[in-house]
């Protein structure tokens, strides 16, 4: 107990980082988010938290990104990352909660104690901690709090400065493999997916509808830095141009552009010339979520968003798989932000199937795990795909013996995929390649990839308010009542589905409606938010 004791007392700064106690912080789907005044001390204490579980690990490195992601630029954040490059284990999210809002140092000192004690942590290991940061101002003043609490653990530690959340994802996947899976550094990252990509792009001949020719919103952050840095690796076989990458301005980072103002308001991204059937591709503010858009000529617009990226992926996953003979169980796991006919598209169409999860990408990832190749994307553009060992290998052997030519060449762009493929966590660089490769291999333009279903009509909107669901989140069973209510509502509407839950990520109620039209979608949505406010006691004015 002591060494703890006197690591944080007298190693770690603690006195310069007093809880003030007047807000509650949770460790939730994206670890902790709030307004950046009030994260110092969560910082200092996350740099100690990151430092044992490191410990608890034997020394293997885990990471700490600070981020707030889709948040307002004045939020900011930490995302904890474990030693596979996935997220946090939930045991120790409650852990994290905990200590972010343990009132006093001593209190800081007897949650780290217990924890020690619990998971018999021993001092003699050293902690490796990896540490990445996005573009926001004050991600710097925060990494200091966070490099005091590291550095108390005398960590072995790496600040790799600026960079997205899979790249650090990545990195940890990496050192922890022994370099298995590439080595944690940028251009290790960027070869081993791009090489893949560029590979597999030359067995492509025939492009038909195919433009290999991108409009890039880089939402003002530090995908827009990173795409630049990609470009020349990249070597022309995609033309990048860039929008939306302003990243010294802080008040423009996600500012009425990137993925989730996109895919939330159904509008292309602002800054940029819209110009009729140009692809459209918008990242969010740590680049792990992607979304696709165009107009036509008519002005109408058409997303893309996670759902359809899972649909196209897999149906090409699933015909490689065919094509190369081998016999491998594909399933995609969704959330219930998924459009219906995305699901009705995937069950019967591909003859795939179809899980559905809380949101959240730890308890996507964690699904997908249970299938040899697991899809997931979440409707909001995050998602990626896993590949069981076993499969990965069965591919690579299959390959080195295959004599059947058109076997050999599924089983070679197998592959790539797998090459390009970030697995820890989604990744909008990664997920890109993946795209632009089953659109250049199919042939398709953004209309084609489209035209391959038609969403249900669907509308998100915010409320703030307290609630808890069930059922992967498609039931509220607080405040009671609301459920049945939301019923009568929906049966009026023809296909009608509604849900809400409270975010994890803002201080807001999610609400989503979808109906045979976009009119009937946007009458649901209204008529339950309506029903929120009512029954809820909602804050400020009422939907209209
Ligand atoms: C995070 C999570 C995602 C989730 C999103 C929105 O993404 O990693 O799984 O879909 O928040 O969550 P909520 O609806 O609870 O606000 P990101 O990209 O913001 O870190």
């Amino acid at each position: 107990d002591e060494w703890i004791e006197k690591v944080v007392k007298q190693s770690s700064n603690i006195e310069l980082y007093p809880n003030p106690g007047n807000q509650v912080f949770k460790y939730g789907v994206s670890g902790i988010r709030f307004s950046s005044e009030h994260l110092d001390h969560v910082m200092h204490r996350m740099g100690m938290l990151v430092a044992l579980r490191s410990m608890y690990f034997k020394s293997a490195a885990v990471g700490l990104m600070i981020t707030a992601s889709h948040n307002p630029q004045n939020d900011n954040g930490v995302k904890l990352i474990d030693t596979q490059g996935e997220m946090l284990d939930t045991s120790w999210e409650e852990l994290a909660t905990e200590l972010a809002n343990a009132p006093c140092d001593q209190d800081v000192c007897v949650i780290l104690i217990n924890i020690a004690k619990k998971y018999a942590i021993s001092s003699s290991f050293t902690p490796c901690v990896f540490i990445g940061r996005d573009t926001r101002h004050s991600s710097k003043r925060l990494l200091d709090a966070v490099l005091y609490g590291v550095k108390a653990f005398k960590s072995n530690f790496e600040d790799f400065g600026i960079i997205t959340t899979p790249m650090l994802h990545f990195f940890i996947r990496c050192y922890n493999t022994n370099g298995l899976y590439g080595q944690p550094n940028e251009y290790s990252y960027y070869t081993k997916l791009t090489d893949s990509f560029k590979t597999l792009r030359k067995m492509c001949s025939d492009f038909k509808n195919y433009s290999p020719i991108i409009e890039f919103d880089g939402a003002n952050g530090v995908g827009a830095l990173k795409m630049k840095d990609a470009l020349v690796f990249l070597d022309e076989t995609l033309i990048i141009n860039m929008h939306n990458d302003d990243i010294l301005t802080t008040e423009k980072l996600n500012f009425k552009c990137g993925a989730d103002y996109v895919k939330s308001n159904q509008c292309p991204p602002t800054g940029m010339a819209i110009k009729p059937h140009a692809k459209y591709v918008s990242v969010d503010g740590d680049a792990d979520r992607i979304i696709y858009s165009f107009i036509d000529e008519n002005n109408t617009f058409y997303l893309l968003d996670g759902d359809r990226i899972a649909t196209l992926v897999t149906g090409y996953i699933k015909d490689l798989f065919t094509a190369s003979g081998l016999e491998i169980n594909v399933g995609l796991v969704q959330t219930a932000y998924s459009n219906g006919n995305s699901t009705k598209y995937v069950t019967d169409k591909l003859r795939v199937p179809v899980a559905c999860v809380p949101t959240g990408v730890k308890y996507l990832h964690h699904k997908a795990k249970d299938y040899d190749v697991g899809i997931y994307f979440e409707a909001n553009g995050h998602g990626t795909l896993l590949f069981k060992d076993a499969v990965r290998e069965l591919i690579r052997n299959q390959y080195a013996i295959e004599k059947d030519e058109k076997k050999s060449l599924a089983l070679k762009k197998l592959i790539c995929i797998v090459d390009m493929t970030n697995e820890t966590v989604g990744d909008a660089y990664s997920d890109m390649l993946i795209v632009e490769t089953v659109l250049c291999e199919r042939g398709w333009s953004l209309s084609d990839w489209y035209n391959t279903y038609s969403d249900l009509p669907n509308r998100l909107a915010k409320d703030r308010n307290t609630f808890e669901t069930d059922d992967a989140e498609r039931i509220c069973v607080k405040p009671v009542g609301l459920q049945e209510i939301i019923n009568s509502i929906v049966s009026k509407y023809p296909m009608g589905r509604s849900f809400v839950r409270p975010s994890g990520t803002e201080n807001v109620v999610r609400i989503y409606a979808e109906a045979d039209t976009k009119i009937n979608a946007d009458k649901l949505a209204l008529e339950v938010a309506t029903a929120v406010y009512d029954i809820a006691g909602g804050e400020g004015k009422r939907p209209e």
